[in-house]
């Protein structure tokens, strides 16, 4: 009986101190957990290295961005993946180039989703890690798994490849559908009025830009004469879903307030949270709220920069106000470079004045010079990051791998390289090459210089007059002593493009 009691005894303490053990760790864990940072990442659409006071704009001020900049690490050798959206869109997201799957091009509405619904991406990454994940903005990546009923929910999309919560609009501005998506669903939809989208038929008796230029209140230039929706035409059909329509001037301020939102009404304020806030400034249609037309003095383009800025604004007072400044890492950069006209009139290049979208850079958005992917890139964390310019070479792609070692997971993608402790400002070692990518073609930055081979197609795409970097000689530039691109060295050091087109080719695997 004595030993019994005794037995039992030891059992109860054993089980006393395993139970102990067990919540320490336990706490512990939820300790190291709710140490990891939020991150979010701001991306623009179509701004350039050239648009913010930070990056040498004396035409238009950019205070917010600005104050992301000079109290963050501002990169000027960082690169998107691709001179357009969804492809770096794509890479962004997975750490895979664009230039590996042949979907990863500018989609129509009605695309399917691009991103396999196994394949790895930062969400689905952070994930495992204990974060909430959530897409406020523009998604571009394909919906759907081939035919899409706008009047079901719409999957798979950003909720099947990682994120918690979506509210998207699913392609550009000037695409249909014209509506918002939330978690698969179109906003607003009434049953009575179903949506039917096409990219190859009108549907009866519907008006379109092309044929009735007097509904219009923003004329096309080139493209973008079909359906008309809010007076502005676009790319693509579309019937019904009245009340679901989006209002093009309330765009900003709706994302802003989803955004805001997604961090304020956070259940559990000790979960770690992702944001990609994905905003649709300066894409064209450019359509400023009327709080912000005539801001910039440069008409609807310079007016959205100045609204966008506004947004960011606001956005980081939400962040100062939910005391998680100390505790957010947030990466602010853009898909693809400048463009003017791209397909309205809306004075763009009339009132541009003094302004370099480009800055300093050759091309533009659709080129393989370097103003189609070198673009703003900044880094910024309160406390953690010391203020600082870095003239390190440095993808949007890295972000999966460096993202990746910041949360302490293990996944890794074949394309992303961990540069993780360039983005904090603590080293110097970034990437030795990178391959950029414009309209499927493809170049090779290598250290300091660029190479570009040869392709056939006009050198300037004339509707929007950017040159595009094609030429029937291969290309070689010393970026460092001419970042505008003037000089091509191909013939002058055969040497160094002999060596440039061999790591290319091997890069590339042709
Ligand atoms: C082009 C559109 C352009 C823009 C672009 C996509 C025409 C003539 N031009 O096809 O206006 O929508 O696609 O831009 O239709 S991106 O930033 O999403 O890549
Ligand atoms: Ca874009």
């Amino acid at each position: 009986m004595k030993i019994n009691l005794r037995y039992i005894n030891c059992l109860v303490s054993l089980a006393v101190i395993l139970l102990w053990t067990s919540c320490q760790s336990d706490e512990k864990s939820i300790e190291s957990e709710a140490k990891l940072p939020n991150i979010v990442i701001i991306y623009m659409d179509d701004l350039g290295y050239g648009e913010l006071g930070a990056y040498g704009a004396t035409e238009l001020q950019t205070p917010n961005m600005d104050r992301l900049a000079n109290e963050g690490m501002k990169f000027t050798n960082a690169y998107a993946t691709s001179a357009t959206c969804t492809p770096s869109r794509y890479a962004l997201l997975t750490g895979i180039y664009p230039w590996r799957n042949e979907n990863a091009k500018v989609l129509p509405g009605t695309a399917p989703l691009i991103i396999g619904v196994h394949q790895m991406t930062i969400p689905k990454m952070l994930k495992t890690r204990g974060y909430r994940t959530g897409i406020v903005g523009k998604w571009h990546l394909g919906l759907g798994d081939g035919t899409v009923d706008w009047n079901q929910r719409v999957s798979p999309g950003p909720n099947e490849v990682g994120f918690d919560y979506a509210y998207i609009l699913a392609a550009t501005q000037d695409r249909v559908p014209t509506v918002y998506i939330e978690n698969g669903h179109v906003v607003g939809l009434e049953a009575d009025d179903p949506i039917s989208v096409s990219y190859e038929n009108n549907f009866e008796g519907e008006p379109t830009g092309k044929d009735n230029t007097d509904m219009l209140k923003m004329m096309w230039h080139h493209g973008h004469n079909n359906s008309i929706v809010n007076g502005i035409p676009r790319i693509g059909f579309m019937k019904g879903g009245e009340k679901a329509k989006w209002v093009d001037e309330d765009m900003a301020d709706e994302f802003l307030e989803k955004a805001q939102n997604y961090i304020r009404e956070r259940k559990n304020k000790s979960e770690p949270f992702f944001l990609y806030y994905a905003m649709q400034q300066p894409h064209v249609p450019r359509t400023p709220h009327p709080r912000f037309v005539g801001s910039s003095g440069m008409g609807p383009r310079g007016d959205v920069i100045l609204e966008a800025d506004w947004c960011i604004g606001e956005f980081m007072k939400t962040l100062e106000e939910e005391g998680l400044l100390e505790n957010t890492l947030i990466i602010f950069s853009s898909d693809n470079g400048p463009v003017l006209n791209d397909g309205y009139y809306d004075d763009a290049v009339e009132k541009l004045g003094d302004h370099k979208p480009w800055g300093p850079l050759r091309g533009g958005k659709y080129s393989l010079f370097e103003a189609g992917t070198r673009l703003p890139f900044v880094t910024y964390w309160k406390g953690k990051i010391n203020p600082g310019v870095s003239d390190v070479l440095v993808s949007q792609l890295d972000l999966f791998a460096s993202l990746s070692k910041l949360v302490g997971s293990d996944e890794a993608t074949k394309d992303s390289m961990d540069m993780l402790a360039v983005l904090m400002g603590e080293s110097n070692e970034g990437r030795e090459d990178l391959i950029l990518e414009a309209t499927t073609r493809t170049a090779l930055r290598s250290g300091d210089y660029v190479m570009i081979p040869p392709y056939i197609g006009p050198a300037v795409n004339t509707f929007v007059n950017i040159e595009l970097g094609n030429d029937s000689e291969y290309q070689l530039y010393n970026l460092k002593e001419d970042i505008g691109q003037k000089k091509n060295l191909a013939a002058s050091q055969p040497e160094l493009l002999e060596k440039l087109v061999k790591k290319f080719e091997e890069l590339r695997g042709v």
